[in-house]
């Protein structure tokens, strides 16, 4: 496995030597130095599970053949390209959210020299990704469908975030409104298919086969999205910065999370009222007084109780599935995050 990530990590350099020296464009040493910064301050930092389960996952569809060092390398930029994705969209959530932090160091907007030209970093992130894709994947027989795939799973991620941003909105004017049902939709459109569903599709299509023969691994992958989004939100309120590499801001941001969205489900008219009064607020003040709501709800019980249901059910929707192959590659993604605590 360690051996695995070096060799994950080289493919890194070599992409990232390529995009350097794109002819498309005429690099100044200044704005090569720019590139290179940005893509090393944003790309590589993260734990890259997505990125890794592409191996992964080619591997168990392989049932224990072993992989081509041109396999390997072909896994590996797919799986490089998601990290490329998500990089584009940290960058922009983090303005949107007004974070501090991302993995363990500021926030690359909150970079002095940088500001708003963060906004154009993450579009130049964005359109790296093509521009991977054509470079490796051109002659191959999947190439469209790949193409066809990141479009689809960028739509659905932005529309997911368009969502989040505006039930905020709506939520500022009614607390009431947020429900679990709005939740679900935000974090299945916003998460589920970014991190889930495209490392396996992926692999899917360098096995040579077909999207629409795999919807049901499609949506077990989206159950487990969900529960991963419910995590982090979870984490955003309870878990350590320096493990997490965050700050959480969703009560000051008086987002729709899964934790207001159940302690709304609990509360009593005078606690109802508490949190209309405190949620929302930049004040350090208000954000104690939510989370001693909070604690008072025993929301850390409730959501100790629907992590490990989650497992239960989500384990025995993948052990239904006809393929042990595909069990694999599930049962894979479904250990890296199960009680993960970053
Ligand atoms: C982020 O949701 C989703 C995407 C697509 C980046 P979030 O704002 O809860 O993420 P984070 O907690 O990492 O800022
Ligand atoms: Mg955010
Ligand atoms: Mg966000
Ligand atoms: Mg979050």
């Amino acid at each position: 496995m360690a051996d695995l990530k070096s060799k994950f990590l080289q493919v890194y350099s070599v992409l990232k030597s390529e995009l350097l020296e794109d002819p498309a464009f005429e690099f100044t040493n200044d704005s090569r130095q720019w590139v290179e910064r940005m893509m090393d301050y944003n790309v590589p930092g993260g734990k890259l599970n997505r990125g890794l389960s592409v191996i992964d996952s080619y591997q168990l569809l392989q049932e224990g053949r072993e992989l081509t060092e041109d396999e390997i390398f072909l896994a590996s930029a797919l799986g490089w390209c998601i990290e490329w994705l998500q990089a584009f969209f940290l960058v922009l959530d983090d303005i949107m959210d007004g974070s501090h932090t991302r993995r363990g160091q500021p926030c690359w907007f909150r970079l002095p020299k940088v500001g708003m030209i963060a906004v154009n970093d993450g579009v130049v992130l964005r359109n790296h990704i093509p521009r991977i894709l054509r470079k490796h994947f051109r002659e191959k027989p999947y190439y469209v469908d790949l193409l066809d795939l990141f479009n689809e799973v960028e739509f659905q991620t932005a529309s997911g975030q368009m969502i989040d941003l505006i039930t905020t909105i709506e939520g500022e004017k009614d607390l009431s409104k947020y429900s679990l049902s709005i939740h679900r939709r935000i974090v299945q459109y916003k998460t589920a298919y970014y991190s889930f569903y495209l490392s396996v599709a992926c692999a899917l299509l360098m096995s040579g086969e077909e999207l629409e023969n795999h919807i049901d691994v499609k949506n077990l992958l989206i159950e487990m999205g969900i529960y991963f989004q419910v995590q982090d939100d979870y984490l955003d309120c309870y878990g350590n910065p320096e493990t997490i590499g965050k700050i959480g801001t969703d009560i000051e941001d008086f987002k729709c999370s899964w934790l207001v969205v159940k302690a709304l489900e609990l509360s009593n008219e005078e606690q109802k009222k508490i949190l209309y009064e405190n949620y929302g607020k930049a004040d350090p003040a208000n954000v104690a007084t939510v989370k001693a709501l909070y604690k008072e709800l025993d929301i850390e019980g409730v959501f100790a109780d629907y992590e490990s249901k989650s497992y239960e059910k989500l384990t025995s929707g993948i052990e239904g599935h006809p393929s042990k192959a595909v069990q694999a590659v599930l049962k894979s993604f479904l250990g890296k995050i199960y009680k993960r605590q970053k």
